[in-house]
């Protein structure tokens, strides 16, 4: 099993999770780039060394897990495959591509049947949201959503999780910083994050949304195989470490008979939790679900003026169901269906 990516925030998770992982592992191969040359990572027990990540390191390579940018993916993904490992990617690079599933096993892992050897992982933002709407939506029927929100910094990398440490001790010592990394790494213009909020994540489209607003409503038509649904985003960055909170509001087709009624369908819809009780001041937030694998949800309310109109509070660890277990599960998901090997028809891709 190949981890591309592996000194990055997502790569040690996706190691994390591949360690607790039922999958049968014979070896792990990390792999960076150039610069990490000499560098290990901790695999059960071992130190293992990280690879270059070249085309001939796929060699022998079962599965491989991308998580090092888009750029990486598209050069590297179509070489891994070729030489016979399915590829999950977590870059945004294919995931709307007509033949390559977009997977959240909880909500489509139908979708890895015909699958060509890659199969992508859906935005963090993106993953969170529908495992929480996926009862909702075969319950009641969905028509329109309108999201806002409240993204850790880890989302960005490493130098993003740093940046708001290094602001933070400087700002609380009254002391002044440059702003360096966000909100985008790659472009000139930059925010404190620290003590603010940053109502921009991705590059703007000509459209006046952000790309991560895009891939919001995209990717949620995309996993739900419905390219009518309405989907409205704001994606904001906040100074949080790990955790990605989302404020959603949901159309329903047809009203929920009462609150009761819906709380019951996320209860028991997989990979969701339900924390909901105003009475005890219970509800999730990003420092009490850090670590966990599942999607959890508070605030439960029906909208004041629409009967058919709901409104929730959901909250995930980005690095784990946003990104590595939702990759590993999907590899695991596979294994089990007998789909963790890469079609002899991939040759006509
Ligand atoms: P990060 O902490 O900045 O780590 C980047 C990783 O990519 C490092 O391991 C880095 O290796 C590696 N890398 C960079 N250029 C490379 C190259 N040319 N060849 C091989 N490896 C290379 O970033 P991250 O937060 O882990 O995110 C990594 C990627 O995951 C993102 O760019 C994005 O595509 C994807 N992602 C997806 C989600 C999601 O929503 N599912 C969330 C976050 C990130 P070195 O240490 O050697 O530089
Ligand atoms: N830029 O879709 O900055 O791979 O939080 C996920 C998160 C890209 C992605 C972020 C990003 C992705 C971020």
């Amino acid at each position: 099993v190949a981890v591309v990516g592996a000194t990055g925030a997502v790569g040690e998770a996706m190691i994390a999770e591949l360690e607790r992982s039922t999958l049968p592992i014979a070896e792990l191969v990390p792999m960076a780039s150039a610069r990490s040359a000499g560098k290990t990572v901790a695999f059960r027990g071992a130190e293992v060394p990280v690879v270059e990540a070249t085309p001939e390191a796929f060699s022998g390579i079962d599965l491989a897990l991308f998580s090092a940018g888009g750029q990486t993916s598209r050069a590297l993904a179509p070489e891994a495959v070729r030489r016979g490992a399915v590829v999950v990617d977590n870059s945004s690079a294919f995931r709307l591509e007509d033949r390559v599933p977009l997977v959240v096993p909880e909500v489509n892992a139908e979708a890895l049947t015909d699958h060509r050897g890659l199969i992508a992982n859906p935005n963090c933002s993106t993953i969170q949201m529908v495992v929480a709407l996926a009862p909702l939506r075969e319950r009641y029927g969905l028509r329109r959503i309108v999201v806002s929100t409240y993204q850790a910094v880890s989302g960005a990398g490493r130098r993003a999780v740093d940046a708001l440490r290094f602001e933070s001790g400087r700002w609380l010592e009254g002391e002044g910083f440059v702003p360096e990394v966000l909100p985008v790494a790659t472009l000139p213009v930059k925010y404190p994050i620290a003590d603010n909020v940053i109502p921009q994540i991705d590059r703007f489209e000509p459209n006046g949304f952000t790309f991560e607003q895009m891939k919001m409503v995209r990717e949620t038509q995309k996993i739900f195989g419905d390219p009518a649904l309405e989907v409205a985003a704001t994606c904001v960055r906040v100074p949080v470490t790990v955790g990605h909170s989302e404020a959603v509001t949901v159309e329903l087709e047809e009203a929920p008979a009462s609150m009761e009624d819906v709380i019951e369908a996320l209860r028991a819809a997989p990979g969701v939790v339900v924390w909901d009780d105003p009475t005890a001041q219970r509800y999730p937030t990003p420092m009490l679900v850090r670590g966990e694998r599942d999607v959890y949800v508070g605030r439960i309310r029906r909208d004041l003026f629409r009967p058919n109109v709901v409104h929730l509070w959901v909250v995930a660890d980005n690095l784990v169901k946003g990104a590595a277990w939702n990759a590993v599960q999907i590899a695991e998901t596979l294994e089990e269906k007998g789909l963790l090997r890469v079609p002899a028809t991939e040759g006509d891709r």
